[in-house]
């Protein structure tokens, strides 16, 4: 039985496009994926969608559709999140979108689960809720009257809600992060001990009643489940538990791995564990946390206006290209700050300099001096086959690598392969560190060795004379074992580039395994080689400055644009649209809710009618009873806390600058009758 390996990324909210930041996290989860395919096991990679929330709610409602609608867009649109994933080469096995049926339903289940164990009850929630983070928060927990996770402010909230009893978990979880490698980078357990668990853990609010837009708890209409707890278990029930959809539970989970950003680790490193732990559910083994992309020293956000679009870069540098630059340039794990300029510089430096030189002199030599096929004894000597059993099996340790006197090129080959021979091994550490930063460091080490070597030897000097015919070979034999090894190793993080390179080299399925890749002189000697396309063209720095500047203010200016400008919609289509004045008869206030007012209404129509309105805030009942109004009348009804609303009182809105909103009634002169349409 191949070992197996279970590895997810965040599942990512789609509230916009996604940007570069979520590019990078994802892209590093499938180049994990990838290395462990690679060592034959069999891997389940998992990723997909965060649909429900109030965010999305609101911005369905801003954006005129259903919050089904909204989402369907984003997640599987034009260059919505599935095409991003394509177009980025991700290989993940699954995709899950919290909408599944068989998601949902699983997720009541589990939540009557924790209700029936006592772990879930229900009491009223007091304190602050930021709404673009969709985070409850107590006073202690605020940085500065704010978000403690995005800085913007909250607001008060108090609710009828039921909470998970997380406090009764604090000793083991802290025993987990503490005396466990379970949370990873070591730097995380600082962050969440002495910001969460010292300070104490509050039990968590885990069910709303303020939106709609959730999971139902089916044993108290009107309550939503938090979408915290509808997220973090879409590991597993994407697996199959609590559904028949699927059934590779026993196989996958434990999760071996769970990659996430920061600023989600607290989620995944105390809240999950404390439920699984209540379900009595194994934990997954590892959460690591990287860090963000930062721009101009903040965050990227849509709201920003500083976001950078993947499809823009893959577009301008390659797929491959842009892959490589995430995981090259920025140390999993901290924060990288990403620029335009280091982005040309790491392709111009790595892949046009040291890696696209050494495939197309290598392969371009081999077909000047020798045509297609090197000549059939230029393999590796016994000699050296030795050297390379001898640092394999000592795992890179081996030290001693012969002596040469100084005038024998000999002394070169025996560097290069001796590097060669051991790369595997130290790139196996690092890899299993969760540090594809160092892999990557350690493969072009051995490539710059072997660009050195070709400037050693001289393969144009040798060439002059036909005597030295038989080292020229030996020498361009070398170095195509180099960049075989090294393209083996580089599979996971550019598979279509290294797929090239396999072409160029003429190395087959049996040279471009993991195995092999640990195993010097594997390259048959006389292997077909061809000098193909040229892998990365050097870069003109300054010109592409400039286009990518113009090309950025093109986008930003048709976003601005698009956002200033709403869709234009036909005369027919207002017509859809029925206004009329209609009077208020009673109002009252819908039992449990804070927000809605139940109003009956005379809209001419001879018998009332009913409409529910979040405006509680903002009215008390009896001032409007007698007003004049302005009703939408063929909306679909709609039930809201167990009341049908046969549609829409039209408000003024004004957006507050903490993100809420301020509705005023548009009311007309009392002496307008009721029933008349507008136009
Ligand atoms: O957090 N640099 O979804 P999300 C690096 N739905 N990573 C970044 C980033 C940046 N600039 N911006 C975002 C959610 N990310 C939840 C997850 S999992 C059960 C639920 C990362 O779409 C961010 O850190 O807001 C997070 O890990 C991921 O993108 C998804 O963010």
């Amino acid at each position: 039985m191949p070992e197996k390996f279970y590895v997810t990324t965040p599942i990512y909210y789609p509230s916009d496009k996604l940007h570069i930041g979520h590019t990078y996290c994802t892209v590093a989860t499938d180049t994990i994926a990838r290395y462990h395919r690679l060592k034959g096991e069999e891997v389940m990679f998992l990723t997909g969608t965060d649909e429900h929330g109030q965010k999305i709610e609101d911005k369905a409602k801003e954006a005129g559709v259903t919050p089904k609608q909204f989402v369907d867009n984003i997640v599987e649109g034009p260059q919505g999140v599935k095409d991003l994933w394509k177009l980025m080469n991700i290989s993940n096995d699954r995709f899950i979108r919290t909408t599944d049926d068989y998601h949902v339903s699983a997720i009541q289940k589990i939540f009557k689960k924790m209700y029936d164990n006592g772990d879930i009850y229900k009491g009223t929630y007091k304190g602050k809720y930021c709404k673009p983070c969709e985070s409850f928060w107590t006073e202690s927990q605020l940085k500065d009257g704010c978000c403690p996770d995005c800085g913007r402010p909250v607001a008060d909230a108090e609710e009828e809600a039921y909470f998970f009893r997380l406090s009764k978990y604090a000793d083991r979880i802290l025993d987990l992060l503490e005396n466990t490698d379970f949370l990873q980078p070591r730097s995380r357990v600082h962050e969440m001990v002495n910001n969460f668990i010292k300070p104490g853990l509050e039990d968590l609010c885990v069910s709303r009643t303020s939106f709609t837009w959730g999971v139902p708890v089916d044993f108290d209409p009107g309550h939503v489940v938090y979408v915290w707890i509808d997220a973090l278990f879409n590991y597993m029930t994407a697996l199959g538990y609590c559904n028949d959809k699927y059934h590779d539970l026993d196989r996958f989970w434990p999760a071996d791995v769970h990659i996430v950003g920061k600023e989600i680790v607290r989620f995944h490193s105390i809240i999950w564990p404390a439920m699984l732990m209540s379900l009595g559910l194994p934990l997954p083994k590892h959460v690591f946390g990287t860090g963000w992309l930062l721009l101009d020293g903040g965050k990227m956000s849509k709201s920003k206006g500083n976001v950078v679009d993947p499809y823009l870069l893959a577009q301008r540098f390659g797929v491959d290209a842009l892959r490589f630059f995430l995981l090259r340039a920025f140390p999993f794990g901290t924060d990288g700050i990403f620029s335009n300029e280091l982005l040309i510089q790491t392709i111009n430096t790595d892949l046009a300099n040291d890696l696209g030189n050494l495939v197309s002199r290598t392969t371009a030599m081999s077909g000047k001096y020798f045509g297609q096929h090197l000549p059939a004894d230029c393999g590796p000597t016994e000699d050296e086959r030795d050297l390379a059993g001898m640092v394999a099996q000592s795992r890179g340790t081996f030290g001693m690598i012969g002596s040469f006197p100084e005038e024998d090129p000999r002394k070169y080959d025996v560097e290069l392969i001796a590097l060669a021979a051991g790369l595997r091994d130290r790139y196996e550490e690092a890899m299993d560190a969760l540090a594809p930063h160092k892999a990557l460091e350690e493969v072009f080490k051995l490539i710059q060795r072997a660009n050195k070597y070709i400037d050693e030897n001289k393969p144009w000097l040798l060439a002059k004379d036909e005597a030295n015919k038989p080292r020229l070979a030996h020498v361009l034999y070398n170095l195509l074992e180099c960049v075989r090894i090294s393209a083996v190793l580089l599979t996971p993080f550019m598979p279509e580039t290294c797929e090239k390179i396999f072409a160029q080299i003429g190395a087959e399925e049996e040279q471009r395994t993991w195995q092999s890749a640990g195993a010097w002189g594997l390259l048959p000697a006389g292997a077909a080689v061809n000098k193909g396309e040229n892998l990365f063209p050097r870069i003109d720095m300054e010109k592409e400055l400039k286009a990518l500047e113009e090309l950025h203010a093109q986008a930003q200016a048709a976003a601005q644009e698009a956002e200033k400008a709403p869709e234009t919609i036909t005369i027919d289509d207002f017509n859809k649209v029925h206004f009329v004045t209609a009077k208020i008869l009673d109002c009252q206030p819908v039992k449990k809710s804070k927000k809605l007012l139940c109003f009956t209404l005379d809209c001419g129509e001879g018998k009332p009618r009913q409409i529910l309105s979040g405006i509680h805030e903002y009215y008390e009942p009896e001032e409007l009873i007698g007003k004049t109004v302005v009703a939408c009348t063929n909306l679909a009804p709609r039930k809201m806390m167990g009341l049908e609303s046969n549609g829409m009182l039209i408000s003024a809105v004004k957006e507050e600058p903490d993100g809420s909103e301020k509705l005023h009634l548009i009311m007309l002169d009392d002496k307008v009758p009721a029933g008349y349409g507008l136009c």
